[in-house]
C-alpha cells in the first residue's frame, strides 16, 4: 500500500486558481463540514479576516454551531449558524459570487447548507472554491485543493496565504490570523504528535509563533475546558469501554441515556474517542454515538497502515487513513451489529493484505 506524499508543500504557482478566483470575487461564504472542528474553524477564521483586510465581503456560514471550547474563535471574526429558516443567510448565498468549503472535500458534509448552494450556482455565477486534506474528494467544484499528504486544512491555508502575500506584495499576517490558524494545526496534528506531523509543520507553527500565535494560550483554552458534565461523561465513557479480540479492537457505545444522565451534549463525546487508542495492542478503535434523531454516529481510528477511511466510506462517510467517521441513518442496535461484523472481517482483509 502506498502511505500518503509526505511533506509536500504546494509551490506558489499551484495556488494560481485560487489567488485568481479570490482576487476576482467580492463577496464570499466560507463554510465548512458538519460538526466543525478546530482545524474547519480556524481556517474559516484565517481566510476570513484576510479576504476582509483585501477589502472583499466575507460571511462565515456553518451548517452546525460551534462547539464551545472554540466560541473564542467568534471573537476574532463572527460565525454563524445556518439554519433553513434564516432569510438572511439564504440572502447572503444567493449574493455571494464563491463559497469556499474548508476541510471538507464531499457536498453533503455541507449539510443543510447545500440546496441553497447548489440552488444559487443554477441560477447564477456562483463559484465553488474547495481547499481540504481528506482523502478521495468528490468534483463538485470550480476549483479543488485537496492535499492528504498535509496535516492539516490550516497548513494548507498557511501556504496558500504565503503564496496569496507574494501575489499582493505585503504582508497579510496579523497576531489573529496566526492564532486562528496555529488553533487550526495545533488540534488536527493532535498537539503536533500525528503521524502527518512533518517538519514544514513545525516550522509553519514557529513561523505563527513569531507572528503573536500563543501556544500557551491556545492550548488552554481548548484542551482545559470540559464542563462538568463533559467530564462526568468522560468518566462513565471510559468505564464502558470494550476491548475486543485480543487487544485487537477497542470499542464503545455512548447511548442517549448516558448523555442524559450526565447532562452532557453530542459535541462532548468528541474528546473521548482519543483514549480509545490508549492501549498499544489496539490496531482499530471504534466510537459509536446514540444520536436523539435516531441516527448513529461512528466514529474510527485506527493505528499504523490500516485505512479506516475505506470502513466508513463503505457507510458513506470518509476520512483519513487513521481517522474516518459515518452517520449510520439507522438505530445505534442495528449500527453495532453490523459494524462489529464488517470490522472484523476488514481486519482480516487487512491482515492478509499485510
Ligand atoms: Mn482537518
Amino acid at each position: 500500500m502506498i502511505l500518503p506524499e509526505y511533506g509536500r508543500t504546494l509551490q506558489t504557482a499551484e495556488w494560481s486558481p485560487v489567488i485568481d478566483e479570490l482576487l476576482e470575487g467580492q463577496h464570499f461564504v466560507i463554510t465548512t463540514h458538519e460538526n466543525s472542528d478546530g482545524d474547519g474553524l480556524g481556517s474559516e477564521v484565517a481566510l476570513a479576516k484576510v479576504l476582509k483586510a483585501l477589502g472583499k465581503e466575507v460571511t462565515i456560514v456553518n451548517p452546525t454551531d460551534v462547539p464551545p471550547n472554540y466560541q473564542f474563535l467568534k471573537q476574532l471574526y463572527p460565525i454563524n449558524l445556518f439554519n433553513n429558516k434564516s432569510e438572511e443567510a439564504i440572502a447572503e448565498l444567493s449574493l455571494c459570487d464563491v463559497v469556499i468549503l474548508l476541510d471538507a472535500n464531499l457536498h453533503d458534509r455541507m449539510g443543510s447548507l447545500w440546496p441553497h448552494v447548489s440552488f444559487a450556482r443554477e441560477l447564477g455565477s456562483l463559484k465553488i472554491v474547495c481547499i481540504d486534506h481528506h482523502l478521495e474528494p468528490e468534483d463538485f467544484t470550480d476549483v479543488m485543493v485537496c492535499e492528504s499528504y498535509a496535516s492539516s486544512t490550516g497548513e494548507l491555508v498557511y501556504g496558500f496565504l504565503c503564496a496569496l502575500q507574494e501575489r499582493v506584495g505585503h504582508d497579510i499576517f496579523t497576531p489573529e490570523i496566526a492564532s486562528a490558524l496555529y488553533v487550526a494545526v495545533m488540534t488536527d496534528t493532535g498537539s503536533f504528535r500525528f503521524p502527518k506531523t512533518s517538519p514544514y509543520v513545525y516550522t509553519l507553527a514557529g513561523d505563527l509563533v513569531g507572528k503573536g500565535a500563543d501556544p500557551a494560550e491556545l492550548y488552554d483554552r481548548i484542551y482545559n475546558s470540559l464542563s462538568p458534565p463533559a467530564l462526568k461523561l468522560l468518566g462513565a465513557a471510559l468505564s464502558a469501554i470494550s476491548i475486543l479480540d485480543d487487544g485487537d479492537i477497542s470499542w464503545l457505545f455512548i447511548s442517549q441515556e448516558m448523555l442524559k444522565a450526565t447532562g452532557s451534549k453530542l459535541f462532548d463525546t468528541d474528546l473521548i474517542i482519543r483514549y480509545l487508542l490508549s492501549v498499544p495492542s489496539v490496531r482499530i478503535a471504534v466510537l459509536i454515538v446514540e444520536m436523539q434523531d435516531g441516527r448513529t454516529k461512528a466514529s474510527f481510528r485506527s493505528r499504523g497502515n490500516i485505512y479506516v477511511n475505506k470502513l466508513a466510506q463503505k457507510y458513506g462517510g470518509g476520512g483519513h487513513m487513521n481517522a474516518a467517521g459515518c452517520l449510520f441513518k439507522f438505530s445505534s442496535d442495528k449500527a453495532q451489529n453490523v459494524l462489529l461484523e464488517d470490522l472484523r472481517a476488514f481486519l482480516r482483509d487487512n491482515n492478509e493484505s499485510k
